[in-house]
Order: C-alpha cells, then structure tokens, then sequence
C-alpha cells in the first residue's frame, strides 16, 4: 500500500518537469538550455548548448567568430521573430535596424580584446558570466526558482537605480 502510494507520487512528480519546461515568461533560460527537459539547467548542460551554438556561429569554421557571423547567426532569428509579429512593416524596419546596432554593440562587449574577433574563450567568459548571474542559490544548477529569483532581484535593482 505504502509503495503504491510513493510510486503515484513519483509518476506525479515525472509529470512536472514538462509543465516547467514548457516555453513561458520569465524562463527562456531554462527552455533554452535544459536539453534533457528536467525543468533545470546544469552547468554541464548550458556549456554543451554554448559549445553547439558557438560552432554553428562559427560559420567558416576558422576557430573564432566575426561580427559579421555573430550577425547572420541572430539575423535568421531577427527576421522569424519581426515575420511573426502583428506590426506593420514600418515598425517592424525600424525594430530591424535597432536590433542590429545592438548586436552589433553586444559584439563589441563579447569581444573583451577588441581585436575583432570573438574567441571561444571570450564567449565562454560571458557564458560563465550569465550562468552565475541566473542561478541564484549558486549550486551550480538553475532551477526556475533561481530564475524567478534573479528576476525579482534584477527587477528590484531597477527600481532603485529609477
Ligand atoms: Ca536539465
Ligand atoms: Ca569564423
Ligand atoms: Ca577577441
């Protein structure tokens, strides 16, 4: 009786981390990186999606990215997002162009060196960077609560700053 009573509660449990990986508000990070779909990220998992999406970046495969791949790799995204949005094609222009300044800025603070190059080890200090900044309990695991954590925390530092 008492095992079948756990067993319920376990397959109740295994029923959860779908729920928590679907792709809401506020947990983009987790529906990003938790590729074994467990509801939390670990830091094994965030660095072989990095090292996966480095290399697609990496478009000529020469080791290192320009700001020219860095470009193409989130103009793609860029244009899905702009296609699926209800805005009329001015907005939506002027959007174009200001997100790609700001990539083209983010670029800029990749590239700690500025030789113009993003190396893998600059894009793994910025990976590192934002794991630490999202797992709020520091177990080296990102769970939603680290999540909902670091939000809260950021939304409350911009209410100071205003
Ligand atoms: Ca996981
Ligand atoms: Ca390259
Ligand atoms: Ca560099």
């Amino acid at each position: 009786m008492k095992f079948r009573l756990i067993a319920a509660a376990s397959c109740a449990l295994l029923a959860i981390p779908a729920a928590i990986a679907a792709p809401h508000e506020g947990n983009a990070f987790i529906h990003d990186y938790d590729t074994n779909g467990d509801g939390q990220v670990t830091r094994a998992e965030f660095d072989a999606v990095r090292a996966i999406r480095f290399k697609a970046t990496d478009a000529n495969q020469d080791g290192w990215v320009s700001d020219s791949e860095y470009l193409s790799e989130y103009q793609a995204r860029l244009e899905g997002q702009l296609a699926a949005s209800d805005s009329s094609a001015e907005v939506q222009a002027e959007e174009r162009v200001r997100q790609i300044r700001q990539t083209h800025v983010r670029f800029g603070v990749l590239d700690t060196n500025k030789d113009g190059k993003m190396q893998q080890a600059e894009y793994d200090a910025s990976g590192a960077r934002a794991f630490t900044q999202q797992d709020a309990d520091k177990n080296t695991i990102v769970t939603a609560a680290d999540v909902a954590a670091t939000k809260a925390r950021r939304a409350e530092m911009a209410a100071k700053t205003d």
